[in-house]
């Protein structure tokens, strides 16, 4: 048995890498836990129309009945989001179970680009990254994505992080790693739901043929590891900070009186935020991963064109 006697490739993926055609990996703990239903079953369908309209072929990953997912059908994607939160959130320690008890999981972004980097897949797009919680000080609450990144050859497209982390310590972290945090068209790193937060990004890079060459470098030379495409939310969709920092705050102080920890804190702050902000923060949300779709596709393509 070798690691891809557990992995199935979905036909048109499998066809696109074999070609060196571009593809782009999606996850599905956005759509699980990351959105309600049924808008995370449309804004994944959405997401997968936007990178093909782009001109590369998406591969959502998921575990399916035990089986490693590069590549789903609506059907399935269907299945998880109506599932949402009672589908397992499955990052790099909880994979082996389900694998082995045949389980279905919604993979993060850690699992996600390990699936992927089995697959070849070298490009991902998302919404945010997991990171260094506040207080991680005490509670070492460190997501799994972030030695991700640190160990598996995927680039993740994302639109920065929430601030329901410490954003400076995450960026800490990622150097510490030697994970590049790439800005898209900026200097600064976009936090999510806005297109800045206090701190600078480690590169500006303008276009897309750029990264993929950044890419190809680190890759070329054996360098292990990741790295962090911040792809800020485009302007007319992007929030007022005072609006958000209320909800996130309040949603951190919930967290903290109802006891939530480990790998519900995320899922449970993400469900709060939304909560209480409406449906303002939901349409955002949706319209930056459609954008970091579009970004991942462009990357992918000039990835593919590079000799
Ligand atoms: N941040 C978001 N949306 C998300 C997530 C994070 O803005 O959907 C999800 C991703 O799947 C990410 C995971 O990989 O949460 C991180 O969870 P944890 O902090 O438990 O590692
Ligand atoms: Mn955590």
């Amino acid at each position: 048995m070798t690691q891809h006697s557990y992995l199935d490739v979905h036909p048109e993926v499998a066809a696109a890498l074999a070609a060196h055609r571009p593809v782009v990996a999606l996850e599905s703990t956005i759509i699980s836990h990351g959105m309600p239903y049924p808008q995370n079953v449309e804004t994944a369908l959405r997401v997968e129309a936007e990178v093909r309209a782009h001109g590369a072929v998406p591969a959502t990953i998921a575990i399916i009945d035990g089986r490693l997912k590069a590549g789903l059908s609506p059907e399935q994607i269907e299945h998880l989001g109506r599932s949402g939160r009672d589908v397992a959130k499955v990052s790099r320690r909880d994979m082996p179970f389900t694998v082995a008890r045949g389980e279905t999981g919604a993979t993060t972004v850690a699992s996600t680009m390990i699936i992927a980097a089995m697959a070849g897949i070298r490009v991902f797009a998302t919404g945010g990254i997991g990171g260094v919680h506040r207080g991680a000080e005490t509670s070492f609450d460190v997501s799994a994505d972030l030695q991700e990144l640190a160990q598996t050859p995927v680039a993740v497209v994302c639109a920065g992080a929430k601030s329901i982390l410490d954003l400076g310590l995450t960026l800490e972290y990622l150097e510490t790693h030697g994970v590049p945090v790439v800005g898209y068209q900026t200097e600064k790193l976009p936090a999510f739901f806005t297109r800045e937060s206090p701190f600078n990004v480690d590169y500006r890079l303008d276009a897309p043929g750029e990264i993929a060459a950044v890419l190809k470098a680190k890759w070329a030379m054996a360098l292990k590891g990741g790295m962090v495409i911040a792809n800020p939310i485009p302007p007319q969709y992007a929030m007022a900070p005072a609006a958000i920092d209320a909800a996130i705050e309040q949603a951190l102080a919930e967290a903290q009186t109802q006891g939530i920890s480990g790998k519900a804190s995320t899922p449970f702050l993400l469900a709060r935020v939304c909560e209480l902000t409406g449906g303002d923060s939901l349409a955002s949300n949706i319209q930056l991963v459609l954008n970091n779709a579009r970004l991942g596709a462009a990357i992918a393509r000039e990835y593919c064109m590079l000799p």
